[in-house]
């Protein structure tokens, strides 16, 4: 069969011929409810529901939605999709949608329906609080990365399986331009709020910032160091009350593990650096600050606790020798990892802030208030605190201090 794009008439009778789909729905497409709620930047987004159960059909469109067909964008990201589900599904099985189907001429890719989960912006945004989100999401960190890196995988099949990501290029591009290189000059599909000029200005003439995260792009280009997600905003990650669930890793690739790390660090600053807006009444909520230390915290030593239990007279990846080594060398190995990784991530957590406020992918966390001189506030904190994070990322040698300085920030204003 060949590609052709889906849409809420037409999805219930193309699923009714998977028999595995078929059956987890139970009855026929027309007792089957459809509908098409995706609301990321590039793909459509199904969820079917029947009388015995209900899945998400996930349909890659051959170009970026949120731009339309002037910007064709290659359906191989559903494949690389399908393989990261599949890998993450190895290390960290609770974290992750069960894959039921996938279709790769269609660029289809159906999972178990998460139900009643939500995403986890919309929930920030609107203050919830889930007491297990920082545990899931270092579990889900430490597990995948861990164990796709050259300390738990051997050499050969490590290389392997750098050279079967090699192809999602498309979407690394994306990375490469919106994330790096955008936001620091003229790019004609940057927008930020009115009132940010001044910023937009010094940014595009501020040497050492704008050198900071070339720095970082040459780190995302050149250190293939583990299988990350590639897109881990809270976008990205379901929640309940009992359960976290990361979904959508169709930028997947071997990169540096501290993008994945900083990734997520920055919007869960972000949603907090935008409550101001949101709530202008109210407190900021500390504890999105606190899940943000939490959260590095438990991958620091969820990380650290997997290299513990490397048995070492099995040769497990490349750097067996660590494993082996005496306890004061391999503690120091361990120490000089989880320091490189929060060096990287700071950097990478400070570009990420940068370019969801003066880029092409906004978030709603800024977005959805209203008042423009409120957000422009709110994002001109956020501005100031990642040029901090990517220039001064010596004054940060843990997370508080990330937190300190973000509170003092607020203090200001
Ligand atoms: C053109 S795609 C824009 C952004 O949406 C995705 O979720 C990624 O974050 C990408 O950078
Ligand atoms: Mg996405």
């Amino acid at each position: 069969m060949s590609y052709a794009a889906l849409d809420e008439r037409s999805v219930g009778p193309f699923l009714a011929t998977v028999p595995a789909v078929a059956t987890r729905l139970g009855g026929t497409p027309d007792g089957w409810t459809v509908r098409e709620v995706g609301d990321g930047n590039l793909n459509l987004v199904f969820l079917v529901t029947g009388p015995e159960g209900g899945v998400a059909a996930k349909q890659a469109l051959p170009y970026v939605r949120m731009v339309g067909e002037s910007w064709p964008l290659p359906l191989s990201r559903a494949y690389y999709e399908r393989l990261a589900l599949a890998d993450q599904a190895a290390h960290a099985p609770a974290r992750v949608p069960a894959l039921i189907h996938h279709d790769d001429a269609m660029a289809l890719t159906v999972m178990a329906l998460l139900s009643p989960h939500r995403t986890l912006r919309g929930a920030l945004i609107e203050g919830e609080r889930y007491p297990l989100l920082a545990g899931h999401l270092a579990e889900f960190l430490a597990d995948t990365l861990f164990f796709t890196s050259d300390l738990a995988v051997p050499v050969a099949d490590k290389k392997a399986r750098i050279a079967a990501y090699l192809g999602n290029t498309a979407m690394c591009r994306i990375t490469e331009d919106l994330i790096f290189d955008e936001p620091y000059y003229d790019a004609p599909m940057n927008r930020h709020t009115p009132g940010l000029e001044d910023v937009v200005d010094a940014f595009r003439a501020d040497v050492p910032l704008r050198l900071a995260a070339q720095r970082m792009k040459a780190r995302f280009l050149a250190a293939p160091e583990a299988l990350l997600h590639g897109d881990l905003h809270t976008g990205s990650v379901m929640v309940t009350a009992s359960d976290t669930q990361v979904i959508d890793p169709e930028f997947a690739f071997y990169g540096p593990i501290g993008f994945d790390v900083g990734m997520i660090l920055a919007n869960l600053w972000m949603a907090y650096l935008s409550q101001s807006g949101q709530r202008p009444a109210e407190r900021p909520d500390p504890w999105l600050l606190d899940q943000a230390e939490a959260l590095w915290a438990g991958f620091a030593s969820r990380f650290a606790g997997h290299w513990h239990a490397l048995d070492p007279q099995v040769e497990h990846g490349a750097l067996h020798a660590l494993a082996k080594a005496d306890a004061d060398l391999r503690e120091a190995a361990i120490r000089d990892r989880l320091d490189s990784i929060w060096t990287d991530a700071l950097g990478f957590a400070g570009c990420e802030m940068i370019r969801r406020i003066l880029g092409l992918a906004h978030v709603a966390d800024f977005e959805s208030i209203a008042d423009e001189s409120l957000r422009a506030g709110c994002e001109r904190r956020a501005l100031r605190i990642a040029r901090s994070l990517l220039v001064d990322r010596p004054s940060f040698p843990g997370i508080a201090a990330v937190s300190q300085a973000i509170g003092q920030e607020l203090a200001l204003a």
